[in-house]
C-alpha cells in the first residue's frame, strides 16, 4: 500500500516540453485543472500528497515519475536521458531528503528515466531504452540489492518508456501492449491485453487497490473493471500532448 505521493506543478512552460506526439500545444489552464483532479485522486486513495513547485526552467518537471525511483527506505535519484530534464534531479533530491535518510543517484555515464523501471512486489524491470542505458540499469540494480530487491533489464523499442506499455495492477496482473505482450520477461504475469489504438492508455496505475485508467478508453476501463479493480477516470489530455502519462505525474511510495 502507498501512503504517500510527490508530485510538481507544471510551470507555464510546459508548452516547450519535449513531444513527438504531434497533438498540438498543451493549455497550460487546462494542464492545472486536470493536475489538480489528480492530486484529488489521489487523495481519495488515502495518500498524502506533497505539492512541489513549478520550476519554469524545466518544461517537463511535472513528469517526477521519471526522476527517482521509490521503494519504502529506498530512494533513488536518476539522471534523465534527456539532457533538458537532468536538472530536475535537484530540488527532487532536497524534497526527498525530507523523507528518506539515505539517498543513491545514478552517476554519469548512467542515464536513467524512472519511467522506464516497473515494480512489480520485489522485482524491478528496467527498460532500455532511448533514456535509460545499461550502465544506468546496472547502478539501479545495485542499488535494489543493497536493500534486499533485484531487478533485470528488458530491451524496448517502442513507445517513450517502459511503462508507456506496461503498468503493474499488484496481484500478479499487467496491463500491457504492443511489443511487450509477447515479452518472455513477462510471461509469469496475467495479461489485461490493450489493443494497439488504445496503447496510451496501458499506462494505467494502481493505487491502493484502485486503478487510475486515462479518460476516453471505455474498453481499457472495462477490461480493468472486469479484472476486479474499481478504477477512477482522469483527463490528462494536455500531458499526453507532451508524451506523458499518468503514471508519470507522481512518485508513489
Ligand atoms: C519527456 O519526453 O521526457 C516528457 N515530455 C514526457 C515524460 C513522460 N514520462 C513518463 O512517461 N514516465
Amino acid at each position: 500500500m502507498f501512503n504517500q505521493a510527490i508530485v510538481r506543478r507544471p510551470g507555464e512552460s510546459l508548452v516547450n516540453g519535449i513531444t513527438t506526439a504531434g497533438l498540438g500545444q498543451p493549455d497550460y489552464q487546462l494542464a492545472l485543472k486536470q493536475h489538480d483532479a489528480y492530486i484529488q485522486a489521489l487523495e481519495s486513495c488515502g495518500l498524502t500528497v506533497t505539492v512541489m513547485e513549478a520550476e519554469e526552467d524545466y518544461p517537463d518537471g511535472m513528469f517526477v515519475e521519471d526522476v527517482a525511483l521509490l521503494k519504502e527506505r529506498c530512494a533513488i535519484v536518476t539522471r534523465p536521458g534527456a539532457d533538458a530534464r537532468k536538472g530536475e534531479t535537484e530540488s527532487m533530491a532536497r524534497q526527498l531528503a525530507e523523507f528518506f535518510d539515505q539517498i543513491h543517484t545514478v552517476e554519469a555515464p548512467g542515464t536513467v528515466d524512472a519511467g522506464d523501471i516497473k515494480m512489480a512486489g520485489k522485482h524491478f524491470y528496467i527498460g532500455l531504452s532511448e533514456r535509460t542505458n545499461a550502465a544506468g540499469a546496472e547502478q539501479v540494480i545495485g542499488f535494489l540489492r543493497e536493500h534486499g530487491y533485484d531487478g533485470s533489464t528488458i530491451m524496448i523499442s517502442q513507445g517513450l518508456h517502459l511503462k508507456s506499455s506496461v503498468s503493474y495492477l499488484e496481484n500478479n496482473k499487467i496491463v500491457v501492449t504492443g511489443e511487450l505482450c509477447s515479452k518472455p520477461e513477462l510471461a509469469r504475469f496475467k495479461a489485461i491485453e490493450i489493443e494497439p489504438e488504445d496503447a496510451y492508455s496501458a499506462n494505467s496505475v494502481w493505487v491502493n487497490d484502485r486503478v487510475l485508467v486515462p479518460a476516453g478508453y471505455p474498453v481499457t476501463s472495462e477490461k480493468i473493471k472486469a479484472a476486479g479493480y474499481e478504477i477512477i477516470e482522469l483527463d490528462v489530455s494536455e500531458f499526453k500532448k507532451l508524451d506523458g502519462g499518468l503514471s508519470c505525474l507522481s512518485l508513489r511510495f
